[in-house]
């Protein structure tokens, strides 16, 4: 267990952070989230936790890392290890890294950034990442065939990262109803020990 509290700076409406507070809740480890919107991101003082002034970031103890998927890896690797939240062997570790690099592409390309632009106001193009979006759901639903999980037999990190915006993709306006089988999968990373839902985003866009 942690020795000491471990600090998860992010902000509630931020998927990124939202994956690294899932998987605290579900190793059981003892945390404090500090909110970080952009004021604070862009302060000297954040800067010097991250310089590329992104959350989320940790701090545990004398360690300071930056990037959701990073932070996953760590806190499987440090507080549950040979745990199956993030296989060892080297099929298995490369199937969850699969997901882990799915989640930081067309998962945040698409649903994710669909979602910042409807709901931030975030320039961008919302037409190609519903395209991105409508391609990668489409897989997900496919590869779920058949499969509880995305990485392997039991649930893994990869789940974790690639829930977030998979969930909130319709506040993007990307629907979900076509996907049976990922929004299955949704309902049983929902179902998880300690799962926690994050805050719906306030403008409506999917009915
Ligand atoms: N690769 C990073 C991306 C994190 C990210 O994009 N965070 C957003 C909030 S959800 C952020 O801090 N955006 C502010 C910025 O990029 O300046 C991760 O996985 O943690």
């Amino acid at each position: 267990m942690a020795k000491t509290e471990i600090v998860l700076h992010g902000t509630a409406l931020s998927g990124h952070a939202h994956r690294v507070e899932l998987l605290l809740r579900m190793l059981g480890l003892a945390y404090r989230f500090v909110d970080a919107p952009a004021g604070v991101r862009q302060s000297e003082e954040f800067r010097k936790l991250n310089p590329i002034g992104q959350i989320p970031v940790i701090e545990d103890g004398d360690l300071v890392l930056a990037d959701s998927n990073a932070i996953l890896v760590y806190l499987a690797k440090r507080y549950a290890p040979g745990s199956t939240w993030l296989p060892e062997d080297a099929v298995g570790a490369a199937r969850v890294q699969r997901w882990l690099s799915i989640a930081a592409g067309e998962i945040r390309f698409g649903p994710g950034n669909a979602r910042l632009i409807a709901q931030f106001k975030v320039p961008g193009d919302a037409t190609a990442c519903a395209a991105i979006a409508g391609r990668v759901l489409k897989f997900m639903d496919g590869h779920l065939s058949g499969r509880n999980w995305l990485a392997a037999e039991n649930p893994t990190i990869a789940d974790l990262a690639c829930y977030s915006y998979v969930a909130h993709a319709p506040e993007g306006g990307v629907r979900l109803e076509s996907y049976p089988t990922l929004r299955a999968w949704l309902a049983r990373v929902e179902a998880l020990p300690h799962f926690k839902p994050m805050p719906a985003s306030p403008i409506p866009q999917v009915a």
